[in-house]
């Protein structure tokens, strides 16, 4: 038996008890405290209710920056590399890599050379200061007095037009002004840039009224190679020699630790005439370029922007040194083919001859191994050698024959192993998949459009396109690209696609159908509204369309996909565009993107920014980022573009690799 359950509680249930049942017994704390605040003194009393004053006062007056704060954290951009087409890592700081910092150690950002960034507009609407991620906030917030580093700078600098004669010009990175020292060879047209505002309404399609546009005759292409100094002199000041500059904290970032930038940014400078640049490039690339390193590299990444970089520099200038390093790396990459499959591994150690996937699979992404064709083809070309042609050919006669394709689209894995897709069911023509469909185009070109297999597939790839994932916008109509996942449409569509417009157009303009060309255009009008159709001017990396009728815009963003890393396929599309059809509207979208990219993302002190925000135009929130392809293809594109003459890198002659290098189109003997 279990004694009786012993009663060592006292219960509220208990009867009355001075009056009160439980059931009123918030009454009687009520009660209660009232009568404890009554044996109060007046003194302790008017205390309590001093602080509870003070209490109340300080909650409001903190209430906005909470809002704020709260808010910069519901709008904190994702990591960019979940929006690479590649599978890099995140930024990684070489080990040893800074001055005065121990091996292996990630040094912390020197406080000292936190960002001075560049003035906001002198009249603010409301606290500036306050907005954009958190952890920009805290640099923002760095206070001098009352004031910001970033006001003290507002202060100092003068607004655009108000400058005094004779006074040095200051650049903002919010305008388009022109820094007085960028070099002698300034058009003076150049240095006084002014731009003409349109009103701020959308421009309808095919309307190029109301746009802003140039007055005064400027003379675009020096406006290129003056921005492409400006990012030089950032490059050249805090990040020589590394791979990217970071321009607002005035240092650099290391990826694989082989100079990418510069190297990505050889052919840029022989195109645009910078001989000087050029000069000192080459020293380094003869001097201290060196790929015996023991460091795993991304086998897409640097093959097109350092073997592709190395080639087309060798072609362009002629000169042997760079053909010698491009083999040099070529050579270092072939173990990443070393597979059961012949499906290369993502990632090669250059230095140990080791190659292995990513950490997490054993796949590779197949827009990176269908996309290092052109280079390693070109590669065997010029070296007489046959191993990277066998090798990448294979990769394209395993992928030719695999199933797994729907009305010749491609999923976006492929298996090291077994050699078959993986992740079935997903397509799309933006990240992971996209320079599948621009490398069998060019291939067959590159060759001398013998290679048939290559032709059919992209053909039927591009007719997959039309049949499933073309659809139309609302309220204008925008034709574009969007996504297939298991019979789910859906009308998301990248940046990155934008490829699309210029890789049609070259078909068309090599013989494939005109129906191509018209596809092109009307794909071009999208990739320009996703710029047009933005608060800042710059398209942000991922819209997804509206295809229920409504008013107002075609393009809606989500929160995360706002950033802009100045990439290039928009312009890369214009430049085809207006090469083949002469339309200067392509080059007058072109001009409104340059000006905005110089308004939005250029830094004061040299090199220009990704950003956060392509919605905020008072504060597009800086990441702090160059990526080498700014310099490697952004502002090639835009020369180019603005360029009247056709044999300024005849497209009958050289096929662009899909990092903007030139490689020659094969002699019909080869
Ligand atoms: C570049 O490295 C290449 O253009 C690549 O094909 C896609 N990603 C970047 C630019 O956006």
């Amino acid at each position: 038996m279990y004694p009786p359950a012993r009663k060592d509680f006292i219960t509220l249930t208990v009867t009355e008890q001075d009056g009160r049942s439980y059931n009123n017994s918030k009454q009687w704390r009520r009660q209660s405290c009232w009568r404890k605040w009554k044996q109060l003194s007046r003194l302790q009393r008017s205390l309590i209710l001093f602080l509870l004053v003070l209490l109340l006062v300080s909650v409001i007056a903190m209430y906005p920056t909470l809002v704020e704060h709260w808010k910069g954290l519901s709008n904190k951009p994702p990591k960019e590399e979940w929006h690479r087409m590649d599978n890099s890592p995140p930024e990684q700081v070489m080990p040893g890599a800074l001055p005065g910092v121990a091996p292996g150690v990630i040094p912390a950002p020197q406080k000292q050379n936190i960002p001075i960034l560049p003035e906001p507009p002198p009249v603010q609407k409301k606290g500036f200061n306050k907005r954009g991620p958190p952890g920009l906030q805290n640099h923002l917030q760095k206070k001098k007095g009352n004031m910001t580093d970033l006001q003290i700078e507002a202060k100092q600098e003068p607004v655009a037009g108000s400058r005094e004669e004779g006074e040095k010009p200051v650049i903002s990175w919010r305008g388009a002004m022109i820094e007085a020292d960028q070099g002698t060879e300034l058009q003076p047209s150049v240095k006084e840039a002014e731009y003409e505002k349109g009103d701020g309404a959308l421009p309808k399609p095919g309307d190029t009224t109301g746009m802003q546009r140039p007055v005064h005759g400027i003379n675009r292409l020096e406006a290129v190679k003056e921005a492409f100094r400006h990012a030089w002199k950032g490059y050249k000041e805090f990040a020589w020699g590394h791979d990217e500059l970071k321009p607002i904290s005035k240092s650099y970032g290391e990826w694989f630790g082989l100079g990418l930038t510069l190297i990505d940014a050889l052919d840029t400078m022989w195109i645009l005439n910078l001989k000087e640049e050029f000069k000192e490039a080459r020293t380094w690339v003869a001097k201290e370029l060196s790929f015996d390193k023991n460091v795993d590299v991304n086998l897409f990444e640097s093959t097109i922007r350092i073997v592709g970089g190395l080639l087309s520099t060798y072609h362009l200038s002629g000169d042997s040194l760079f053909l010698e390093k491009a083999k040099d790396i070529g050579s270092r990459l072939l173990p990443a083919f070393n597979t059961p499959s012949k499906i290369p591994f993502s990632d090669v150690n250059i230095g140990k001859g080791t190659a292995h996937p990513p950490r997490w699979t054993s796949d590779s992404t197949v827009a990176e191994v269908t996309s290092i064709q052109l280079e390693f083809r070109e590669l065997s070309r010029l070296t007489q050698d046959p191993r990277y042609q066998k090798a990448v050919d294979e990769v394209m006669k395993l992928v030719h024959k695999l199933d797994g394709k729907h009305d010749g689209l491609v999923p976006m894995f492929i298996n090291t192993n077994t050699g078959q897709f993986t992740h079935l069911g997903v397509f799309t023509l933006g990240a992971r998949a996209d320079s599948y469909y621009e490398y069998l185009l060019k291939q067959w070109i590159q060759g001398g459009k013998k290679e048939t297999e290559l032709l059919e597939d992209y053909m039927q790839a591009i007719e997959g396109v039309k049949k499933n994932l073309l659809k139309q916008s609302s309220p204008r109509s925008l034709t574009f690209v969007g996504e297939l996942s298991h019979g789910h449409f859906s009308p998301k569509m990248d940046h990155l696609v934008c490829f699309l417009p210029g890789t049609l157009a070259l078909g068309a303009h090599n013989g494939l159908s005109a129906e191509h060309m018209d596809l092109a255009k009307r794909l071009m009008e999208t990739c320009y509204q996703m710029y047009a159709q933005m608060e800042t001017g710059l398209s942000p990396e991922i819209v997804h369309f509206n295809m229920v009728p409504h008013e107002g815009l075609d393009v809606d963003v989500k929160p995360a996909d706002r950033h802009n890393l100045l990439r290039p396929e928009t312009v890369e599309s214009l430049f085809y565009l207006y090469r083949f059809t002469q339309d200067k509207k392509y080059q007058e979208w072109g001009w409104e993107m340059f000006q905005n990219f110089n308004k939005y993302t250029r830094v004061p002190t040299g090199g220009y920014t990704s950003i956060n925000n392509v919605r905020d135009r008072e504060y597009p929130s800086p990441r702090d980022k160059m990526e080498s392809f700014f310099l490697g293809e952004t502002l090639k594109y835009f020369y180019l573009l603005f360029s009247d003459d056709p044999n300024l890198i005849s497209l009958d002659r050289y096929v662009f690799n899909t990092e903007a290098h030139p490689l020659p189109i094969w002699p019909s003997a080869a």
